[in-house]
């Protein structure tokens, strides 16, 4: 088995113990971090979606299976991280109400943070109040929202009315993503962009801030 389907297989086990090990063995094998990000934990993680649709895995494995590869991206942290990159703005990122998907919000946050932005997660199940009272302490350049669940997308619509209810919007651009976010929601609720993955929010927070 090669390094990256241990890494595929200690995710899918919750195994995490294993997911580290395989991930350390990978690096020391020269193996490029993004290819171990993808290949190795993001793919797994598309796994357990599957298996979790198909009644295969309950609540309980998802759970495992995400600290498992939690573990694993922390290693892969300072690897993903550009190193001595100028400072580029500051971003406020969080999960928005009622959803407690972190996996992807700390991937972005972490690539955010190897570009160079200062990040402050607000972490899960982000209110839009929660959101407007950190624009108003924090005053970063921009928001970024993620949400996993079809049912939390309308909390980014209310976000942003609670920020022009504010008189903040304009102080901020609005960046969203998460699995079921595409570009056609963002431009529906106003939001000023949307990225399907880690790298290209970078690309998309650094064009927002031109
Ligand atoms: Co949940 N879950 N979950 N879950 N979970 C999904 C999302 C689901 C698709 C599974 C499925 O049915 N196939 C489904 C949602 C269905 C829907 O709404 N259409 C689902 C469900 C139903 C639920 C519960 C309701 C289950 C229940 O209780 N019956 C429940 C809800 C809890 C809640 O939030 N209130 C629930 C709970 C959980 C766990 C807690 C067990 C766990 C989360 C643990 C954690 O995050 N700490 C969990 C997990 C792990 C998943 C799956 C399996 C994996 C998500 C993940 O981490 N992916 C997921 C199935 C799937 O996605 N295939 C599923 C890896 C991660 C790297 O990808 O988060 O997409 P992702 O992030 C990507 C991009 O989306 C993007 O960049 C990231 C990196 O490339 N991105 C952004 C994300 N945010 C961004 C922000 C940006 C830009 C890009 O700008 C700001």
């Amino acid at each position: 088995m090669s390094q990256l389907e241990s890494i595929y297989q200690a995710v899918l086990d919750g195994n995490a113990a294993g997911a580290q090990a395989g991930v350390k063995a990978a690096i020391a094998e020269g193996v490029a971090p993004d290819v171990i990000l993808k290949e190795g934990l993001i793919a797994a993680m598309g796994e357990v979606g599957r298996l979790f649709e198909e009644n295969e895995y309950f609540v309980p494995e998802m759970l495992v299976s995400a600290r498992a590869m939690q573990s694993g991206l922390a290693l892969l942290k300072p690897l993903l991280a550009d190193s001595g990159a100028a400072p580029a703005g500051k971003i406020i990122v969080g999960t928005v109400k009622g959803d407690l998907h972190d996996i992807g919000k700390n991937l972005v946050a972490m690539m955010l943070e190897g570009a160079g932005f200062e990040v402050v997660d607000l972490g899960t199940d982000v209110t839009p109040e929660k959101f407007v009272k950190a624009v108003t302490e924090h005053k970063p350049n921009l928001i970024g929202m993620s949400a996993l669940l079809t049912t939390t997308m309308p909390s980014m619509t209310g976000t942003i009315k609670a920020l022009e209810e504010a008189g903040l919007r304009e102080q901020v651009k609005v960046m969203i993503g998460g699995a079921p976010v595409t570009d056609g929601f963002a431009k529906q609720i106003g939001a000023d962009g949307y990225s399907p993955d880690a790298s290209s929010a970078v690309r998309l927070a650094k064009s927002l801030l031109g």
